[in-house]
């Protein structure tokens, strides 16, 4: 190609608008299941990944590199470093060691306290006006070590929390009612794992709150059918992990539409980890992250709903932010 007439130098197209640049930070299943997720829809013209093997790395990156053809038009840059995260809008963190078969997510902590000491700070640093998306478990509990890491405000670190965790109740729900999954609203709150809370009231299909109607006409959703797709829903990544050795497609799609959420400012309302002292009795002096409906767009978190909670799912929630906020306090922070 050459420069048209006016002899103006040849300037990349994109050159008059800001361009938006996604990070992954850990290139495992989850990290690249996010990757090329994020790669489909459009959302990013840069991804950069960060990983800790050098070959992993590089092979993960080529992989991608060689769908070009077939995807829109997307850098896709790599390294060890995180300097290779320089000026990101959004850094998605999934680095972590691997939850086994069986293991807790809170037996995951301090191994994953350790490298989050070694990738925050400087990805804080490279981008020190991006939104932090923490993903590695526990996650609630890394959301706020991230939170103490980077000295960012708590409107830019956000954990993925419920939000797979309302995906696998709202895909069960649908199954349940025989209806499509994205017609249904359903939220779960809290931590993100053993102790999260099915707030049941939540529940909508096409828009119409749906609970007390399907508990007064349908007998298949007695207690014993709420409590098995409730703990369907908490054992959901249990049992994958346990057929497959681990999950990610959902949690792909999950932080995809999360990314969409903020970078496109799209004020939609997700589950995701929040700073939640002061919510639902939840102490103001207790800094604990754990997952509330939360609306999301360019800036983060714009605001908290406050939800209508029964006593008995208040103090599910209370007890559970007392046991992450007991879990931070080892972490000397
Ligand atoms: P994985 O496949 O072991 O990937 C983790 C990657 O991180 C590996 O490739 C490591 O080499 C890499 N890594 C380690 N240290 C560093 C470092 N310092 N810098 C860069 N990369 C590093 O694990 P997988 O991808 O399956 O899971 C990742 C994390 O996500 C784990 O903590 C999971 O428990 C967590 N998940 C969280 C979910 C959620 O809903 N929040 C859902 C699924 C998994």
């Amino acid at each position: 190609f050459r420069p048209v007439a006016d002899d103006s130098p040849l300037t990349p197209s994109t050159a008059h608008r800001r361009l938006t640049k996604i990070s992954v930070i850990g290139a495992g299943n989850v990290g690249m299941a996010i990757a090329q997720t994020i790669l489909t829809q459009n959302l990013a013209d840069e991804i950069a990944l960060v990983e800790a093997l050098p070959d992993k790395l590089r092979g993960e990156a080529l992989d991608l590199q060689h769908a070009a053809a077939f995807l829109p038009r997307v850098r896709i840059v790599s390294g060890t470093d995180p300097a290779v995260t320089k000026n990101s809008d959004l850094v998605i963190v999934t680095a972590g060691a691997r939850q086994i078969p069986g293991e807790t997510r809170l037996n995951l902590l301090q191994r994953n306290v350790t490298l989050y000491r070694k990738i925050v700070p400087p990805v804080a640093e490279h981008s020190p006006d991006a939104l932090l998306l923490v993903v590695s478990n526990p996650v609630d509990v890394l959301t706020y070590v991230a939170w103490k890491l980077s000295g960012f405000p708590a409107s830019r670190v956000i954990g993925s929390g419920t939000n797979l965790d309302s995906s696998r109740f709202r895909f069960l729900v649908a199954k349940h009612l025989d209806v499509n999954a994205q017609d249904v609203q359903a939220y779960m709150v809290g931590e993100h794992g053993d102790s999260s809370v099915a707030i049941w009231s939540s529940i909508s299909v096409g828009g119409m709150p749906a609970f007390k109607s399907l508990r007064d006409s349908h007998h298949s959703f007695d207690e014993a059918a709420l409590e098995g797709i409730r703990r369907a829903v908490v054992g959901g990544a249990y049992e994958v992990i346990g057929l497959k050795g681990y999950t990610s497609w959902a949690i792909g799609y999950s932080v995809a539409n999360l990314a969409t959420s903020l970078l496109r400012d799209q004020r939609r309302v997700h589950p995701v980890s929040v700073l939640a002292s002061g919510f639902h009795g939840i102490s103001d002096g207790h800094e604990v992250f754990l997952s509330l409906p939360a609306r999301l767009g360019r800036g983060g978190i714009l605001g908290v709903a406050e939800m209508d909670l029964t006593e008995a799912e208040a103090a599910q929630l209370r007890r559970s932010a007392k046991t992450l906020w007991e879990n931070c306090q080892l972490l000397g922070l």
